[in-house]
């Protein structure tokens, strides 16, 4: 079976663009392939978190997981920092990883512009996800559309590691939806919707409740003219609402532009927001169940013993490979 391992971070509250281009898919390949699902703990903290946050983000990420479908008989579910070897196989890829390709990432230009100072581990992030990656060997990697250049660059790491030292990891191929794979943002469709963006009309929160969920699409710029049209380039906005009402509805972009011939904006939006609605309540109702149960702990454990077996095992040849000496 092929392997898929992917990443969520505990930086906020996971946002209905998280789930269209990213969780959605890891649901459905947790049936034919071998999958791996972690909360990247560590990842979250190349920007400040606050601990109690950081506490209370983790253990909601990993319930979602759960409610959105990731079933932990099918798939290894888990936290990046109790799998020890994601650090370590993180600190021997930043001797590999260039300088300048780290400086050529565009999540790292966003995340430091206009900062004074950053912690160096925001800069060296894509050599711990390229880790998280090669520990598993994994053939794909189900992922949003910005993450795309981090694939690129584990890939390069991947074949230069391979050359260098021989045949160690497989070289992974990214996983990205056709439509929704960079849902933009409610109130600015040039930015993409982000869980960390302090306006939090500008996504919606998966676990939003629905008079929320109804306040925040009806309040979503939309562009002049009144067509329900997807053209991306003229239309964006009501673009990145199609894309959104076609994730949550069996509907595809021409179904929804037939739909909604000659209506206007209003009804459009009115029916998004119980599409929406309707796609997250069942959602909301397996967290609040999971989350009162306590049973994420146990599927953590169970998650990080399995994924340890792969990541150990990788991580050893990698070292053996370099020329450490491994623990006898
Ligand atoms: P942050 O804003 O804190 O950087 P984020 O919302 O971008 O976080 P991540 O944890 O970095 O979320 O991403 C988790 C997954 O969700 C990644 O695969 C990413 O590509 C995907 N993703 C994030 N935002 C979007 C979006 N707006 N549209 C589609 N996919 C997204
Ligand atoms: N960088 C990713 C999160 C992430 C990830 C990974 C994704 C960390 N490690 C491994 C896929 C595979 C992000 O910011 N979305």
């Amino acid at each position: 079976m092929k392997r898929v391992l992917s990443g969520i971070q505990p930086s906020g509250q996971l946002t209905l663009g998280n789930y269209i281009g990213a969780m959605k898919n890891f649901v459905e390949l947790q049936h034919s392939h071998q999958c791996y699902f972690m909360v990247v703990d560590h990842h979250a903290i190349t920007v400040p978190q606050k601990p109690e946050a950081l506490k209370e983000q983790t253990e909601s990420v990993a319930a979602l997981f759960i409610a959105a479908g990731i079933d932990p008989n099918k798939a290894s579910v888990f936290l990046q920092s109790h799998v020890p070897a994601h650090t370590e196989l993180g600190w021997l890829i930043t001797t590999i990883a260039y300088m300048g390709e780290l400086e050529r990432m565009t999540q790292f230009k966003d995340k430091s512009a206009g900062k004074e100072s950053v912690g160096a581990g925001l800069f060296v992030y894509p050599a711990l996800m390229a880790a998280d990656i090669l520990l598993y060997n994994a053939d794909l990697v189900p992922v949003g559309d910005d993450q795309k250049q981090h694939l690129e660059l584990t890939r390069d790491v991947a074949h230069r590691f391979n050359q260098r030292y021989g045949e160690t990891f497989r070289v992974p191929e990214p996983y990205i939806p056709q439509v929704g794979a960079r849902i933009m943002s409610l109130d600015d469709a040039s930015k993409k919707m982000s869980k960390s963006n302090p306006n939090p009309g500008s996504f919606i929160a998966l676990l939003d409740p629905p008079d929320v969920i109804r306040k925040k699409i009806s309040r979503a710029v939309t562009d002049s003219g009144r067509e329900v049209k997807f053209d991306p380039e003229n239309k964006p906005e009501v673009s990145n609402l199609m894309g959104i009402y076609s994730h949550c509805s069996d509907l595809s972009l021409q179904e929804i532009e037939a739909k909604y011939e000659g209506q206007g904006y209003g009804s459009f939006k009115k029916d998004l927001a119980e599409q929406v609605v309707a796609t997250l309540e069942p959602i909301q109702q397996r967290y609040n169940e999971i989350r009162s149960s306590g049973a994420i702990y146990d599927i953590l454990k169970k998650g990080a013993r399995e994924a340890s077996v792969i990541a150990n095992a990788t991580l050893n040849e990698a070292k053996q490979k370099m020329g450490f000496i491994l623990p006898q």
